[in-house]
């Protein structure tokens, strides 16, 4: 075998085994770089005879040109296969399940479910939703609702005030959401039928009571409501809410300023076992206060007692959402342990609805 031969073997055998692309341009500049071997034969051509560089010339060129050639082909070859592997080592498969998202796994607080729940059940029986200030006047929170001067929930000791303004007017946290109701009565012309749910304050802190709380309340003017219909509103959100076909209920007799009459209401449930259920039993259970808005309210709220009248009630939301979903105790409603959220708390996309059940 010639030289050139034996020069091409080993140079074609190198660029076949390079295993990258650095090694490639080593074997690229020791072939037909400047001090390479190919080049290296192509300069003997300047010192041969005609004769001699007719018969070599081709050789020599024909070698480089190989050269060239298996290298620019093992070139191609090492990228496309970087390429596959890439695509292999890169590959995703779209039929694997997506990790949960917060949507999936955060919870809604039992408080809010509960409003959702109450909000959903008046709603369908064709009831607006109105929120209003935490922070209210004396005024829409006490005067409008016919609480005399001197009354003991007017107290510093019962409610949280506000240091009076420049003008000496003493705001104060609401200690229950009937400046809502007030407010829409100013606002509104009747017939209102409206659900007002929120956070109420008071100035009580014991295991029972927190100096924030939750509250609901309802109200009901037109110039026939009566009595009847409320207590049919009462005993129609009470099967719903509590998922019963049906509730017995006891109106007690009670007083509230902004009422008369005034009626307490007890549920019928059964206890057994530490367990509470609705609906079955002789047990009774204290829910809501109620009554037919006093016509000193409707008076100061613009309305004419002689030709409007109507019901209210409110109850407490905290402890209604201890009895329907099995909490001992109130204290963890407030304290932000996403331990305790994760057991009693609902997933945000199970919405209450009346046909798909409250809590399916
Ligand atoms: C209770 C009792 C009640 C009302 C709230 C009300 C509101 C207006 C006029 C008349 Cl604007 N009444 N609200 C009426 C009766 C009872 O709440 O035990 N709440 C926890």
């Amino acid at each position: 075998m010639n030289e050139i031969d034996t020069l091409s073997d080993s140079l074609l055998g190198e660029i076949a085994a390079a295993q990258d692309e650095a090694a490639l341009e080593q074997l690229r500049i020791a072939a037909l770089g400047k001090s390479g071997s190919v080049s290296a034969l192509l300069k003997t051509l300047g010192a041969m005879t005609p004769d001699e560089r007719k018969e070599k010339g081709p050789l020599i060129n024909g070698l480089r040109d190989r050269v060239q050639g298996a290298i620019t082909e093992r070139k191609e070859a090492l990228g496309q296969a970087a390429l596959d592997a890439r695509l292999a080592a890169e590959r995703i498969d779209v039929s694997l399940p997506v990790r949960e998202g917060p949507e999936a796994r955060g919870r809604i607080h039992p408080i809010s479910q509960v409003i959702d729940e109450i909000t959903t059940i008046f709603g369908d029986m064709g009831f607006s939703i109105a929120e209003g200030p935490d922070v209210e006047t004396d005024d829409l929170n006490f005067t409008k609702l016919n609480f005399p001067v001197g009354h003991p929930a007017r107290e510093m000791h019962d409610t949280f005030f506000f240091a009076p303004d420049a003008n000496g007017e003493r705001k104060l946290l609401r200690t229950h959401t009937s400046p809502v109701q007030v407010r829409t009565m100013i606002s509104q012309e009747p017939p209102i039928r409206v659900v007002c749910p929120g956070r109420t304050y008071r100035m009580d802190s014991d295991q029972t009571h927190t100096p924030m709380f939750h509250q609901v309340e309802g109200l009901v003017i037109d110039k026939k409501a009566n009595f009847g219909h409320m207590k049919w509103v009462l005993e129609e959100f009470c099967k719903a809410f509590f998922e019963v076909d049906s509730v017995k209920m006891r109106f007690r007799p009670s007083f509230f300023p902004f009422t008369e009459p005034s009626a307490e209401v007890d549920i019928q449930c059964s206890r057994k076992g530490g367990e509470i259920r609705f609906g079955e039993g002789d047990d009774w259970l204290e829910i809501l206060g109620c009554g037919m808005v006093h016509p000193n309210v409707l008076r100061k709220c613009g309305l004419d007692p002689d030709v409007y009248q109507g019901f209210a009630w409110g109850m407490g939301i905290d402890r209604i959402a201890m009895l329907k979903y099995g909490m001992p105790d109130l204290r963890p409603f407030f304290e932000a342990d996403i331990r305790w959220l994760s057991h009693y708390g609902f997933r945000p996309l199970d919405l209450p609805t009346l046909t798909g059940g409250l809590t399916s």
